[in-house]
């Protein structure tokens, strides 16, 4: 009896214990998931699925489920053991309720080597729970299919039985709070480039999402033999590649087998170079992205360069009159991911993406340098490539130098060097200023004379500006329509490139509404990801939205503007007698007088711009590369997808 009451007492201030521990999650989430925006909303699920993966990685799971619902709830389901339901030694509940109760509860019970839970972003299930409306977690396990729910982190269902089972598995679903986020919406794109992601680092874990949203569910499924082989071809798709290098470069090793605990590892890395003249290296430590790099990929890249100049010289390759290749020259065109796994990584730098354990630089470098001087030494096709490829970019590197160099004399030299054909405004305060540029000459005009000259410029273009995704940036640079942007602009670019000297904050690309506009558009967006990334971080890049219709009374002089075509659509069902109206289909910027141009497209009060945000640089860049690529509808993809994310209504 005594010993009874005893273990009652302790589960009630246990329990007080945890409330008082999710309440905190409560109080402030952003110090547990980032945000409460949809980066945080989208947290929850990778909180989950992690958890999943380190059953995956433990070799215990092979699928995993993501489904979202119509009601926004989300379900992850895995095949792995199923969270333990038996009585916690010390906390005396279910395991399965101090997993999802307890803060930091997540993985401390068993001894798996490698976790992605216990990364950066590793705060536990419990904290899923805490930000949840609503939250069921079901186990099978031991033949039996357990039970238990919560809500805002509270019990409201003790663990009880709810059927049997032969397999085992765990399966929680999610009512994410709307007292906490933003936004309770989750966006099919984000769910669906994750978990490709985590699917191409943990070979043939099978990954399905579905959305019930849709009338008809959207089904996606993930599940790669060739782990980051695949990845490494998928990053590569559509782009030529170096011949002889259509199978990945594909390296793996691990620490010493008696290496301490604390010095542990293994690196792999699938690498491949393409025609192109920009690198695209994806680090991960435990499965996650470590965009700012970190010990991992330093001791990757100073491997590569070594290995490759060594290879050069003892095979009189590189002259000795040649100077050393740099690690940019041989890193021209290569895409790569790098993994790596380690028992306690330490994240840090200023989005803690950052891997900083010291002794992966050695460790990644001694593999690295293995496995590709060996690679190269049993390919010397291959390698012969590899070598030209970067000789190559080293020559550009000296050509680029001399042209931005020669950019930089005459703009000494000419003060006032400024494009001829750039219409000026007369504010000099770039904080108020515009630049707009205009596709043609014709519409050139028209811009100049419609706009507010006092803060407004005006840029023509002649023709097609160069694709700068295909030329290395010596051949960039020395194309005119290039350079008159650079000086027209005023920030230079490469080491030179400064936004404190940009000469307006508002860039304005305007384009005719059809497919060769679209092109123009995207060319000029590809320079500014290429040159100059930062005026686009920065919100200085615009994309101006003329009308496409203007609806007409008959008879009368003016009409309605109409900016896309659901809207017209929208109008056109309200017509009681269509024979009253006609519509006029402005094709080009040229059809407009200098009036409506002004009125619907260039007058800050009435104008739509839309602005070019990299919220996510990686499908940026994918997206970037994609519509330089043969394919005309990824094109328009980029185009539709992006410029609706960036809708924004300037008064
Ligand atoms: C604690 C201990 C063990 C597994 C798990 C938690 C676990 C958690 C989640 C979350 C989603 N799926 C999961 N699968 C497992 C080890 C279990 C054992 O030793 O039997």
């Amino acid at each position: 009896m005594a010993s009874k009451k005893k273990e009652a007492e302790d589960y009630g201030s246990g329990s007080i214990k945890i409330l008082e521990g999710l309440e905190a999650v409560r109080k402030r989430p952003g110090m547990y998931i980032g945000t409460t925006s949809a980066a945080g909303l989208h947290h929850l699920v990778w909180e989950i699925v992690d958890n999943s993966v380190d059953e995956a990685m433990a070799g215990f799971c092979n699928r995993i489920k993501v489904t979202v619902h119509p009601d926004n709830s989300v379900t992850v389901e895995d095949n792995g053991r199923g969270i333990p339901v038996d009585k916690h030694p010390v906390k005396k509940i279910p395991t399965l309720e101090v997993v999802l109760t307890i803060l930091h509860a997540g993985g401390k019970f068993d001894n798996n080597a490698y976790k992605v839970s216990g990364g950066l972003h590793g705060v536990g299930v419990s904290v899923v729970n805490a930000l949840s409306k609503r939250l069921i977690a079901q186990v099978k396990r031991d033949g039996k299919i357990y039970e238990m729910q919560f809500s805002r982190g509270k019990t409201t269902e003790k663990m009880h039985e709810v059927g049997k089972s032969k397999t085992t598995g765990t399966t929680i679903t999610f009512w994410p709070d709307e007292e906490i986020f933003e936004t309770t919406v989750f966006n099919y794109d984000t769910l669906h480039d994750h978990l490709q992601e985590t699917a191409f680092l943990n070979k043939n874990l099978k990954i399905t999402l579905t959305d019930e949203r849709e009338l008809t569910p959207r089904t996606d499924e993930f599940c790669y033999s060739g782990g980051i082989i695949d990845f490494v071809k998928y990053l590569n798709e559509g782009k030529e590649i170096l011949p002889g290098l259509s199978k990945p470069i594909y390296i793996e090793g691990t620490s010493a087998a008696d290496a301490p605990d604390e010095q542990r590892g293994e690196v792999e890395v699938a690498l491949q170079w393409n025609s192109s003249y920009t690198e695209r290296t994806m680090s991960f430590a435990n499965d996650i992205y470590t965009e700012e790099g970190g010990m991992h990929l330093e001791g990757f890249r100073s491997a590569l360069t070594k290995v490759i100049n060594d290879y050069g010289r003892s095979h009189n390759i590189l002259k000795e009159k040649d100077s050393n290749l740099t690690g940019d020259d041989v890193r021209e065109g290569l895409t790569a991911v790098l993994s790596v796994k380690l028992p306690d990584p330490q994240f840090e730098g200023q989005t803690k993406a950052k891997l900083g354990n010291s002794y992966m630089r050695t460790l990644a470098n001694r593999i690295v340098s293995a496995g590709m001087s060996e690679y190269l030494e049993e390919h010397p096709n291959q390698a012969k490539e590899i070598l030209k490829k970067a000789s190559q970019a080293a020559k550009g590197r000296l050509a680029a130098q001399k042209a931005r160099q020669a950019t930089r004399r005459k703009g000494l030299l000419e003060s006032a060097a400024l494009p001829g054909k750039l219409a000026d405004c007369s504010v000099r305060d770039a904080e108020m200023t515009e630049l707009f540029i205009v596709e043609g000459d014709s519409a050139g005009g028209s811009a100049k004379m419609a706009r507010d000259r006092s803060i407004q410029a005006v840029l023509p273009l002649r023709g097609k500006i160069l694709n700068v995704e295909r030329v290395q940036e010596h051949r960039a640079l020395s194309a005119d329509t290039i350079t008159s942007l650079i000086t027209a602009i005023g920030t230079g670019v490469g080491p030179e490139f400064n936004i404190e000297k940009a000469r307006y904050h508002k860039i304005v690309i305007m384009t005719d509404a059809d497919v060769d506009g679209a092109h123009i558009r995207i060319l000029l967006l590809t320079f500014f990801y290429r040159y100059m990334r930062p005026m686009i971080e920065a919100g200085y890049i615009f994309v101006a939205q003329p009308p496409l219709y203007q609806l007409k009374p008959k008879g009368r002089k003016n009409g309605k503007y109409i900016y896309t075509d659901e809207e017209l659509a929208l109008e056109a069902s309200k017509f009681e007698d269509s024979s009253k109206y006609t519509v006029q289909r402005y094709k080009g910027l040229g059809e407009m007088d200098p009036e409506q141009l002004w009125s619907t497209t260039m007058e800050p009060k009435n104008r739509i711009l839309l602005q070019v945000t990299i919220d996510d640089a990686q499908a940026a860049e994918r997206a970037v590369s994609d519509l330089m690529g043969t394919q005309v509808e990824r094109r328009k993809d980029f185009i539709q997808t992006h410029a609706k994310d960036v809708r924004f209504l300037d008064i």
